[in-house]
C-alpha cells in the first residue's frame, strides 16, 4: 500500500497526537524538569525530511535538577523490596504493550527503520520488562564457607545509584529499555540522556513509563535530560554523582567518556562500534546464509551496531553465491520504512549519506570492485517531495588488507573477500579493532566448535547459523576490544549496576583472625 504524501502527514500527526509528542518542546509537560527555553532542536522525519516536532536542550540549571531528584528518589527507591521493584516494573512492560503500535511506528518516524524493526524495536524493551520482573527475585549473591570456626560469609548486591544512561539514535528505546529497567530492577535511578536524532521517542517512551512510576508516588526514579554533549554529556560524565554512566555510539564518543568516568574512579558500560563477520563454509546451507547476510548486512540500512559488514566467503564457493547475492541486493525494496513490503529505509541524516558516499569511494580507491549498489539514490523516486538520505544497498569485492574494511560506516555497506581454510577466514575476522558480532554458517561440528574455542572468535556474540544482528535479551549483550567490553540486558549483566559486599559474620565467642594470624597481649 503506497499513501500520498498529504494522507501520510495525517497518519503521521495522528500518531505523535496519540503519544502526546506533538508541538513544539512536548518534553516540558507539567511537573517534568524539562528545558523551557534554550536552543530549539527539531527531530526530523529521515524518510519524507519533514519536522515531527523540535525540543528545547536543557542546561546545566535543569542537569542540576535532574540529578538532585535522581540523588533524593535514589533514597526511597533502593529501599523498596526489589520483587515490588519489579512490579513496577512489570506494568511497564503493560504499558509498553498498551502503546507498542505507536512507539514502533514513532521509531520509525524517527530513525527510518522499518515498521517491522520499530516494532520489533519496542518488543526489545517489553521483553526487557518481562525479564526484569523476573530478575528482581533474582539478585543472588554466593554464600562462601568461612576458615573460621563458627563464622559465616556471603556476598550481597546493594543498588548503587542515578545511574547514567546515554544511548544513540538508531535503537531510541531498546537500549535504554536495556539499562534502564534492569537499572530499575536493581534499585538504581536512572538518569536518561538520549540522542538528540530521537528525542520524541525517548520523551513518549519517558511519559509512558514515567505514568506507572506516577501511580505509585515515585518522583524522580526516571530523569529525562536532552541536552547536547558540551553542556549535558561533559557534566555527565564528570558527575561524582553518578557511580556508572552506561554509554552506546562510536569508539571515539566512548573512549572520551572512558577516560573521563576513569580520572574519577567512576564505572563505564560502554557498547561501541562494531565490524561484524559472517563466515560462509562450503558446507552451509546457503539458503539461509543468504537471508541471514540479507537481514545482518541490509536491515536498518546497516546501521546497527552488530550489521554485517564483512562476508568472509570460501573459495569453492564465492563466485556462485556472491552472484547469488549481487541479485538479491538488487531486488531490496527502497521505501518508506512505514510502507509494507519495503526492506530498507533511509538513513538517518545527510552526514551519513556523505559516510556511505567516501566509503564507497575509499573503498574502490583500495582496490574494492563494486559489485551491487554503491550509489545514493534519489530521494523523490522514493516519496513524492522527500529529501532523506536514501542510498542503495551495497556490495563490493574487497581483499583483506584494505583499510576500509578495518573500519565502521554506519551504512549497508557489504565488503566480500575469500579464504581458503578456516583458520585464515577466523584471523581476518578477528583482524580489525572492533569486537561485537561474528557469525558461521557451517554444517560441520568440527568447524562449530572451531569458531567457538579460544583460538576461535574474539568477539562478544558468536552465532552458528545465524546472522550477526538481532539478538535476544536473554544473553549478555556487547563485544570486546574498541566495542569497549560492556555487557547489557540479560544473563548477569545486572551486576554492573549494582555494588557487591563481601560480608563476615562471627558468631562465636572467639575473635580468629584470617590465615591463622595471632595477635594477642
Ligand atoms: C545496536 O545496534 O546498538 O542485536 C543494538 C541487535 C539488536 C540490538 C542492536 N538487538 O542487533
Amino acid at each position: 500500500m503506497t499513501s500520498s504524501a498529504a494522507e501520510r502527514r495525517a497518519r503521521v500527526s495522528a500518531i505523535l497526537d496519540r503519544l502526546g509528542v506533538s508541538g513544539d518542546n512536548p518534553g516540558a509537560w507539567a511537573g517534568a524538569p524539562m528545558a523551557t527555553a534554550g536552543r530549539r532542536v527539531a527531530s526530523f522525519d529521515p524518510t519524507s525530511g519533514d519536522e515531527l516536532g523540535a525540543v528545547l536542550l536543557a542546561d546545566r540549571g535543569q542537569y542540576e535538577t535532574v540529578v538532585e531528584r535522581a540523588n533524593e528518589a535514589f533514597k526511597s527507591w533502593r529501599m523498596v523490596p526489589a520483587p515490588k521493584r519489579g512490579e513496577i516494573v512489570r506494568q511497564m512492560g503493560e504499558a509498553l504493550r498498551a502503546h507498542k503500535d505507536d512507539l514502533g511506528a514513532l521509531v520509525t518516524l524517527e530513525v527510518g527503520k522499518i515498521l517491522s524493526e520499530g516494532l520489533g524495536e519496542v518488543q526489545e524493551s517489553i521483553d526487557m520488562a518481562d525479564f526484569c520482573v523476573g530478575l528482581s527475585r533474582q539478585l543472588y549473591g554466593l554464600s562462601m564457607h568461612s576458615e573460621r570456626s563458627r563464622h559465616r560469609m556471603y556476598e550481597q548486591w546493594h543498588p548503587l545509584g542515578p545511574i547514567g544512561v546515554i544511548t544513540a539514535f538508531n535503537f531510541p528505546n531498546a537500549v535504554w529499555a536495556w539499562n534502564a529497567l534492569v537499572a530499575l530492577a536493581s534499585g538504581d535511578t536512572v538518569i536518561w540522556k538520549p540522542s538528540l536524532k530521537a528525542p520524541l521517542t525517548a520523551i513518549a517512551t519517558h511519559k509512558i513509563c514515567q505514568q506507572v512510576l506516577d501511580a505509585h508516588g515515585h518522583d524522580g526514579v526516571f530523569g529525562l535530560i536532552i541536552g547536547d554533549d558540551a553542556e549535558v554529556g561533559e557534566a555527565m560524565i564528570h558527575d561524582h554523582r553518578l557511580p556508572l554512566i552506561s554509554a552506546t555510539g562510536s569508539t571515539r564518543m566512548g573512549r572520551h567518556v572512558n577516560q573521563a568516568v576513569a580520572g574519577r574512579l567512576g564505572r563505564c558500560l560502554l557498547e561501541l562500534g562494531g565490524n561484524n563477520a559472517i563466515i560462509v563454509e562450503p558446507t552451509a546451507d546457503l539458503d539461509l546464509a543468504l537471508r541471514g547476510i540479507l537481514f545482518g548486512a541490509v536491515g536498518t540500512s546497516g546501521q546497527r551496531c552488530t550489521s554485517t559488514r564483512r562476508l568472509l566467503l570460501h573459495e569453492s564457493i564465492a563466485d556462485a553465491f556472491t552472484e547469488r547475492l549481487a541479485a538479491a541486493y538488487g531486488q531490496v525494496r527502497i521505501g518508506d520504512p512505514l510502507e509494507d513490503g519495503t526492506l530498507m529505509g533511509p538513513l538517518i541524516d545527510e552526514g551519513s549519506r556523505a559516510q556511505f558516499v567516501s566509503a564507497v569511494r575509499a573503498a574502490v580507491e583500495q582496490g574494492g570492485e563494486v559489485l551491487a549498489g554503491g550509489s545514493v539514490v534519489d530521494s523523490a523516486t522514493v516519496l513524492e517531495g522527500s529529501t532523506g538520505a536514501f542510498v542503495q544497498p551495497t556490495l563490493i569485492r574487497a581483499h583483506k588488507d584494505m583499510q576500509i574494511c578495518k573500519e565502521e560506516t554506519f551504512a549497508p555497506i557489504l565488503y566480500v573477500m575469500t579464504y581458503s581454510e578456516l583458520a585464515e577466514a577466523v584471523a581476518i575476522q578477528n583482524d580489525v579493532p572492533q569486537g561485537l558480532s561474528s557469525a558461521i554458517f557451517t554444517d560441520s561440528f568440527r568447524s562449530v566448535e572451531r569458531f567457538l574455542s579460544h583460538e576461535g572468535s574474539d568477539c562478544g556474540i558468536a552465532n552458528v547459523n545465524i546472522g550477526t544482528s538481532g539478538a535476544e535479551i536473554g544473553g549478555a549483550f556487547g563485544g570486546e576490544k574498541e566495542t569497549g567490553g560492556g555487557r547489557e540486558a540479560g544473563s548477569d549483566a545486572w551486576k554492573a549496576y549494582m555494588r557487591r559486599q563481601t560480608c563476615t559474620l562471627n558468631w562465636s565467642p572467639e575473635l580468629p583472625l584470617a590465615q591463622g594470624v595471632r595477635f594477642d597481649l
